[in-house]
């Protein structure tokens, strides 16, 4: 398993951004929609020497979109990123709706890193941009091992690099259940718990006055999830909720807001 906020990983990916900083015209930034600020790295747009950031809220189809719309308020009032797009990396329309923003900072040509946390689509994007299925992609934190460059139409440079996060951003249950940090002390009966205590109407079943808890396990047993026995298999129900929950099948939710 590749942990991303290691220390010698993150020191890897600044010394890459720091190398090629002043060959970039611009630094495409991606964050979960669902917890733009929980998953934005704090360091990483300083890495880039001042290069202008687009901020991509990704996975907007799993997000709450009221939510979504104060976020985007909510970061350009800052003025911390040149743009801030919400988009569906795999969406049609996303191609043309990130090639304008990125048009809007900066004149051609384009070279542009597309940087963020594991596991926020960062490949994902990239291979909708440049129109082809080009770097690996998948439902898992470092799936992109290292840096690569991909050149398609005249004008127009990517660098898809590996996610990274800040060792202070493994601790927050939060990005364990977006999939986004793993592998660390809270396992993952711990996440799901946290999960659906904090949104319980997110678990299939609940009903008002359920608490989390209760509306997770009965949820496993209607599936199941049992042992020999016949007692609930928690580690099951909990892998098989947070599964669901990372593909988007529980419905749109915002896991944070601006105001908080
Ligand atoms: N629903 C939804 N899923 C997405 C979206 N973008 C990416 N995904 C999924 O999220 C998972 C991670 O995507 P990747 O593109 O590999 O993420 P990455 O940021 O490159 O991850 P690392 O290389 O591990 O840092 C994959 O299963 C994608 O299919 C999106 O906008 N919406
Ligand atoms: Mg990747």
């Amino acid at each position: 398993m590749v942990q991303s906020w290691y220390p010698g990983h993150m020191l890897w990916t600044r010394d890459t951004l720091r190398s090629v900083g002043r060959y970039l015209t611009a630094v495409v930034e991606v964050v979960d929609a669902r917890a733009p600020r929980l998953t934005r790295h704090p360091a990483l747009s300083r890495w880039v020497g001042g290069r202008p950031v687009v901020l991509v809220l990704n996975k907007a189809d799993l997000a709450d979109p009221v939510i979504t719309e104060h976020w985007l308020r909510w970061f350009l009032g800052r003025g911390e990123v040149a743009a801030a797009v919400a988009l569906s990396a795999r969406a049609p329309e996303t191609r043309e709706k990130l090639g304008a923003q990125i048009a809007a900072v900066h004149p051609p040509p384009y070279r542009l890193a597309v940087v963020g946390a594991p596991n926020v689509g960062k490949s994902t994007l990239l291979n909708t941009m440049v129109g082809r299925h080009t770097v690996r992609v998948g439902a898992r934190p470092g799936v992109t091992r290292g840096p690569q460059w991909v050149r398609t139409q005249p004008g127009w440079e990517w660098l898809d690099l590996p996610g990274t996060l800040a060792p202070s951003q493994s601790r927050d249950w939060r990005l364990k259940a977006l999939g986004v940090a793993s592998g660390t002390g809270e396992t993952s009966v711990d996440t799901a718990l946290a999960l659906a205590d904090a949104v319980p109407h997110l678990v299939p079943g609940w009903q008002p006055g359920m608490g989390g808890a209760e509306a997770l396990w009965q949820w496993g047993r209607r599936r199941g999830f049992l042992r020999s026995g016949g007692a609930l298999d928690e580690q099951r129900t909990a892998d098989a909720f947070l599964s669901g929950f990372q593909q988007g099948q529980w419905g749109p939710v915002s896991l944070e807001a601006p105001e908080e």
